[in-house]
């Protein structure tokens, strides 16, 4: 039967067909769809010589939002936190500009990234390597409130709700994640209103969202309307059955949580228009990139030139899950080559070598490749 064209947001009925979880379309080794194209154009990523500034502007921060970004009017926005505490407590922005402030630099990572470099690829948001940024967050600590609330000794959980709401896997709901209690009382947990000094631009959660360093992007909620203490463990959407690493869709999964360890490099040279290939001149360059964990401070990056490992030089931390930078002085001989980084964290953890599949193509951090061609 003849193909024909048509406008519909046909994502849902379509994922619902291929899977039986139901939560994404199944993995394919087809051409790229219409809906990872409508949701890779809707959440960009960071491009990668951006990795050459310490804070990532906002308008190059990568931004990944499940549903519509909602328009929040300030004046009329409140923040409740209940559930077990000794006291219910309703704020306006007015009263959370007045509290404590901290303000903590922070790399955030979707823990989709690397998805579409898998195969078979899980159909989702197709990112590449690039859903990455580094953000200086500003506003109240999460710790300070839940102190003044007063949590409950039987709390095993902080649930955060936005105000976004939307379908996915033919379930409707608010976007919420939990934390538990242990990670939700860190000093350096933020309740942000300011990004880069800044107020929060629409995309990234105005007027309020959580930062929660060294968590995969998803812990971190937008457009923040409510925060509840539970003493059972919360089992939403994007608890339970989304952000899992599972081998097949009946696998019930492990979480995700912290970000794996990974490097970038800021490709060198020039590229190619449509085929993004690099391009530089013979003679001394300086490689340079950016390394991150969630699990650690980053200990080394090793540069990988044609497959020989040489030992990149590490810049001071600018925090403790903040981006650290790299670079290692390269001479380039003319002809083709294969640049590459690899970095390892303070538990011993390293990048692979091989992507690690998953079902729903979580926390790939295998090693960046880039092909270039000197002459
Ligand atoms: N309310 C809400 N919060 C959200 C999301 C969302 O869709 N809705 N997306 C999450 C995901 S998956 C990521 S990776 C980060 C992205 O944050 P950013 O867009 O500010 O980079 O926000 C998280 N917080
Ligand atoms: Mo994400």
């Amino acid at each position: 039967m003849k193909q024909t064209y048509t406008n519909q947001q046909s994502a849902g009925p379509a994922a619902a067909a291929e899977s039986p979880a139901a939560h994404t379309a199944g993995p394919t080794t087809g051409p790229i769809t219409r809906e990872e194209l409508q949701l890779g154009a809707r959440n960009h990523s960071m491009p990668l010589e951006a990795l050459r500034r310490d804070v990532t502007p906002p308008g190059l921060h990568y931004v990944l939002t499940h549903f519509d970004i909602p328009d929040i009017d300030e004046s009329s926005w409140h923040l409740r936190i209940s559930g077990a505490v000794n006291m219910a407590i309703e704020l306006t922005m007015a009263a959370l500009r007045r509290d404590p402030v901290i303000t903590v630099p922070v790399t955030l990572e979707c823990a989709g990234n690397g998805r579409s470099l898998l195969d078979p690829r899980p159909v989702s948001q197709p990112w590449l390597l690039e859903g990455v940024g580094t953000a200086h967050w500003t506003g109240v600590p999460l710790a300070y409130l839940l102190g003044k609330a007063g949590v409950h000794p039987h709390a095993v959980e902080v649930v955060f709700t936005g105000v976004d709401e939307g379908v996915q896997g033919g379930v409707p709901h608010r976007y919420a994640r939990s934390l538990p209690i242990h990670e939700a009382l860190r000093p350096d947990v933020v309740l942000a209103y300011a990004m880069n000094g800044s107020e929060l631009p629409p995309q990234h959660g105005f007027p309020l969202r959580l930062v929660v360093p060294g968590w995969y992007g998803m812990a971190s909620v937008k457009w923040l309307q409510s925060i509840e203490v539970v003493t059972t463990p919360f089992k939403g959407f994007q608890q339970e059955v989304a952000y899992r690493y599972q081998e097949s869709a009946d696998d019930a999964g492990t979480p995700v949580s912290r970000i794996r360890v990974r490097s970038l490099m800021v490709p060198p040279g020039i590229p190619d228009f449509l085929t993004r290939n690099r391009m530089l001149k013979p003679g001394p360059v300086l490689l340079q990139g950016r390394a991150w964990s969630g699990g650690g401070a980053v200990t080394s990056v090793e540069v990988g030139i044609d497959g020989a490992w040489l030992p990149a030089q590490l810049d001071k931390p600018a925090g403790g899950y903040a981006w650290r930078k790299w670079t290692l002085p390269w001479v380039a001989d003319p002809g083709g080559h294969v640049l590459s980084c690899r970095a390892t964290d303070a538990t011993g953890a390293t990048q692979p070598l091989e992507q690690n599949w998953n079902y729903q193509g979580m926390g790939n951090n295998v090693v960046q490749r880039i092909s270039v061609t000197v002459g």
